[in-house]
């Protein structure tokens, strides 16, 4: 209940923090885009994880004004380290989307809004959904995603491969993404069936044109079992940890 109203007030005082993690071209090592991700910087308990207050920021709804701040801030962020870089090196900017935002008839309204404030074209923001997300998914939702997806804005699938019927989603959603789930990746270069279902995810994908990407690359023979499978895109430790807005602006402009 304590932490409860520290949420209310942290919604008002702009307590949140983004952290920014690349996703990177497996083939050529450039970064192609960012995941943003939140973090709550509570006055007396310092950082606080997503894990730790996203569950309770849905059940009480505050993950609605939460998940708009996020989704503006990630936009406004992304638009202006564009504004600085070549446009053919333009980073996409991916944001995760909770069920309780998916079930506001305004959301599309909202990511449109987000959109034109920032001046971030559509096709750079990418919305990612779990498969959790999409179990309990009624027909309303399934048109709020066209919507979205009418705007310009791809859809991804996170943690792919966790859920119990993630070949039916591809067919059910829209989707112009999958993520590879981590689980797959940590064992891929030591489990051949870690690395045959890795494999086939990837190639299932390629089939759909869909773009992959690896979730927790930790180590370069990861990374090379992932290159050598035509996996397109990837992220994780082994690149980078999700970075402070200075620490990723560092990585993107070092000479600055
Ligand atoms: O940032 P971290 O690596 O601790 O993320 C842990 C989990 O929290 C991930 O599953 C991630 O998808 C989720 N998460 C991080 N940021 C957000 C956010 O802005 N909104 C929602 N709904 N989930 C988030
Ligand atoms: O949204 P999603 O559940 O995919 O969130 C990504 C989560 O994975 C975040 O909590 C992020 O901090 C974490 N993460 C990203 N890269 C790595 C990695 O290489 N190893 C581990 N253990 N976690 C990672
Ligand atoms: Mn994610
Ligand atoms: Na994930």
């Amino acid at each position: 209940l304590e932490m409860e109203a520290d949420l209310r007030r942290a919604v008002l005082r702009h307590e949140f923090q983004l952290r920014f993690q690349p996703i990177v071209r497996l083939a050529t090592g450039e970064i192609s885009g960012l995941e943003a991700l939140v973090r709550w910087q509570h006055p007396e308990r310092g950082m606080i994880p997503p894990l730790d207050f996203i569950p309770l920021a849905e059940e009480t709804g505050m993950i609605v004004p939460i998940g708009e701040w996020v989704l503006r801030e990630a936009c406004r962020q992304a638009a202006h380290w564009n504004r600085q870089r070549p446009e053919d090196q333009w980073l996409t900017v991916s944001v995760n989307l909770s069920a309780v935002q998916l079930d506001r008839t305004d959301l599309p309204d909202v990511v449109n809004a987000a959109l034109t404030d920032s001046g971030l074209p559509a096709h750079r923001l990418v919305i990612e959904l779990t498969e959790s997300l999409l179990v309990d998914h009624r027909q309303e939702t399934l048109e709020r995603l066209h919507a979205i997806k009418d705007l310009g804005v791809r859809l991804a699938i996170d943690d792919f491969g966790t859920g119990y019927s993630s070949l039916a989603y591809l067919r059910r959603f829209p989707v112009d993404i999958i993520k590879i789930d981590k689980s797959f990746v940590d064992d891929v270069g030591d489990v051949p069936a870690a690395a045959a279902l890795t494999l086939g995810i990837i190639q299932l994908g390629q089939a759909l044109q869909l773009s992959t990407v690896a979730e927790g690359i930790e180590d370069a023979g990861q990374l090379s079992e992932l290159a050598d499978g035509n996996c397109e895109l990837g992220q994780g430790y082994y690149f980078a940890e999700p970075l402070t807005t200075d620490a990723m602006q560092e990585l993107l402009f070092p000479a600055d």
